[in-house]
């Protein structure tokens, strides 16, 4: 009863005049939003656009986090529009003590505002600039939200009104009211991206799917649905939920490498305010890999988090290789690096007021995160080192680092005259390499061409001021089993590291990159597919960079030429799909003949050039790694020892019109 009363007396007191004049106030700071965009959301591209979901996601998950809600759902409508829900407490509706105004409109309306960010227990609210839902209100056609609590339902919405110069967004349309009872408790926002801000892009399934499973992996035990409306059959709907969080995801990136043992180690605590938790296991891989986040957050060029980590981890194993004796008195200290070998981490930190560098600004700056997680590293490590049920592990990990360390020196020699071929550029490359005339960076492109005979076309059919050919002689080495030093001992890969001139491992900077496209140019068959996948293993490994900056492509020629009888009329396909589509303009299958490209070799110089090199026709693929998991999983299937799974997915993916796990198709 006296339940029912406070709710009626909520009722009437968000519609009062009052009220609708405070809005006005609201609105004007939506303003800024909509002038620069960029600003608030990063960019109005594709990027942006996904923002604005993210934005809303993160809250949805923040109530997760704090440990009152364990389901959320996203679904993408056919009209672009997207509705989030969560099962939590359900924003706030009561009035704002001073503003007063409802919690939830204040949510909508208030830039950098809604205490959301203020409020101790949401102190790491995550999102790209931290400003939240205002922002998506304010670049949205229409927004809708409804909080369920106290056994109501609520409902508020906002709309933009004008047109041209003129137009005004997040305008209040529907204030607070209670459509009805509610037996369940959460929060629902339904808004349609504004697309004469983000004007002809699209939300991408694919892209949100990674992101959801992402976000499930590090919220143990909250399920994620997603639905895409636009989609149909047994594709529409995904759902991911892990019990086991970070541990299933160190398990699901592992999964098919030899792990040294199954029990991942988990370390979780706290330091200064920041919450650190990481899990580590090794495989028999030579390399190390780090994933880390930042508030759910990838952060892609790592930072002080990562160095904190890295730096307890040698401390806390160096110190075990003394008291285990592997370390004698007189010996030198293992690198990190040596103690990394083989070493799979996933770090997820949560802080305040994170601060992001770099040149994708996924680069954690706080020398905070650096002290804490150092902290809780040597804490906690340290005493799983010291437990005595974990021996075997901590044998096998400082084992691994006495061979890498044995195996670095003896190839030390080796190393430095590789090097010093390389130094002595252009003379490694004589005869092979044809290099471009001009020395615009930013225009110059290097095809890197499978075979010699396509090689020698290239080289006659290219564009010289801008295009370099590297032809490629026999297949590059596979670079997943392999130390770096004996990589270099491959000319193939000597090769691209000399012509691209940027160096690579660890002194691979990007700064140096002579060529701003690199592009494979490998047949469209088995042979061709397994040239571009050891290539791509090699970048990603060696030269992760040129990857995650967009500059490797994958060059498509054509798969069929189509001739039309009776005009001459020429063109020129690079699918089965195109193919069919061009005999139809044709005139049809009748008054056409076709003729089907089995390689690169085939093509003449002017051919080649007009099809596969020329910016003008040409379509290049841009290879992106758009999900870190997927990219190493494909790798490890490609590289590892599972011969069968390796075949199979050859085959399955030799069809060169199925766009590699690896890559989104752009045209450039
Ligand atoms: C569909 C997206 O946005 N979920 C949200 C909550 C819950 C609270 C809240 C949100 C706290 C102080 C305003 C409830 N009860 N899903 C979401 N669930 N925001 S957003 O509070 C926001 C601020 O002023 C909430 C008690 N405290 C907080």
């Amino acid at each position: 009863m006296a339940k029912q009363e406070k709710q009626d007396k909520q009722d009437k007191q968000v519609n009062t005049p009052a009220y609708n004049a405070d809005s006005i106030t609201v609105l004007e700071g939506l303003e800024p939003v909509r002038k620069r965009p960029g600003m608030y959301i990063g960019d109005t591209d594709v990027r942006g656009l996904h923002h604005m979901v993210w934005e809303i996601v993160d809250n949805a998950v923040d109530e997760a986090a704090n440990g009152f809600a364990d389901r959320i759902e996203v679904t993408v409508y056919k009209d672009g529009s997207v509705r989030v829900t969560d099962n939590g407490r359900g924003m706030p509706v009561d009035l704002h003590p001073e503003k007063k105004v409802p919690g939830i409109e204040l949510i909508f309306s208030q830039l950098h505002a809604g205490g959301k960010f203020d409020n101790k227990s949401y102190s790491y609210a995550g999102g790209l600039h931290g400003v939240g839902a205002s922002v998506v209100n304010a670049l949205s056609r229409f927004l809708i939200a409804e909080s369920r609590r106290d056994g109501g339902c609520y409902r508020i919405g906002f709309a933009s009104t004008g047109e041209g110069d003129h137009i005004r967004s997040g305008v209040l349309t529907e204030p607070l009211h209670r459509i009805g009872d509610a037996s369940d408790t959460g929060s629902t926002v339904h808004f349609l991206p504004d697309d004469r801000v983000f004007v002809d892009v699209k939300l991408d399934y694919h892209t949100i799917s990674q992101k959801l499973r992402e976000l499930a992996f590090l919220n143990a035990g909250v399920t994620f649905v997603f639905t895409d409306e636009r989609r149909q059959g047994d594709d529409a709907r995904q759902e991911f939920c892990y019990r086991g969080g970070m541990r299933d995801f160190i398990r699901h990136f592992n999964n098919g490498k030899a792990v040294a043992y199954e029990e991942p180690i988990v370390i979780s605590g706290e330091s200064d305010g920041i919450l650190l938790e990481a899990v580590i296991q090794h495989t028999d891989a030579y390399s190390d890999t780090i994933i880390s986040y930042v508030n759910n957050i990838r952060t892609a060029e790592g930072g002080t988090h990562e160095t904190g980590f890295k730096s307890a981890v040698t401390k806390v194993l160096n110190a075990a290789a003394r008291d285990t004796g592997v370390l004698k008195d007189k010996d030198e200290n293992f690198t990190g690096e040596d103690l990394r070998e083989g070493m799979t981490a996933v770090i997820l930190v949560k802080m305040r007021d994170a601060q992001f560098e770099g040149q994708t600004k996924t680069k954690l700056g706080n020398i905070t995160a650096k002290v804490a997680v150092e902290n809780i590293v040597n804490d906690q490590l340290g005493r799983y080192v010291q437990n005595r049920s974990n021996a075997d592990i901590v044998r096998f990990m400082l084992e691994k680092a006495r061979q890498a360390r044995a195996v670095r020196e003896a190839s030390r020699k080796a190393t430095a005259l590789a090097r010093k071929k390389n130094s002595l550029d252009g003379i490694a490359l004589v005869g092979k390499f044809a290099a471009s005339t001009g020395r615009d960076v930013s225009k110059n492109e290097m095809f890197i061409v499978e075979g010699d005979s396509a090689g020698g076309s290239a080289k006659q059919g290219r564009d010289r001021t801008f295009q370099a050919i590297l032809p490629l002689r026999g297949k590059p080495i596979n670079c997943e089993r392999r130390r770096l030093e004996h990589l270099l001992d491959n000319e193939e890969i000597r090769s691209i590291i000399t012509a691209l001139g940027a160096g690579v491992g660890n002194d691979f900077d990007i700064a140096n990159l002579k060529y701003d496209k690199v592009i494979i140019l490998a047949d469209a068959d088995q042979d061709g597919a397994h040239i571009r996948a050891l290539l791509l293993t090699f970048f990603y490994r060696y030269m992760r960079r040129l990857i995650e900056e967009g500059h490797v492509y994958i060059g498509m020629p054509p798969l069929y030429k189509v001739d039309k009888k009776s005009t001459k009329e020429v063109r020129y396909a690079y699918s089965d799909r195109e193919c069919d589509q061009v005999v139809q303009e044709l005139g049809g299958s009748r008054s056409v003949s076709i003729q089907r490209y089995k390689g690169l070799g085939e093509m003449n110089p002017s051919l080649l050039w007009e099809t596969t090199m020329n910016p003008a026709h040409r379509t290049l693929v841009r290879v992106n790694i758009e999900d870190i998991s997927d990219a190493e999983e494909l790798v490890t299937l490609l590289m590892g020892d599972d011969a069968e799974r390796r075949r199979e997915y050859i085959i399955e993916h030799a069809d060169f019109n199925k766009t590699d796990a690896f890559m989104k198709k752009v045209k450039v």
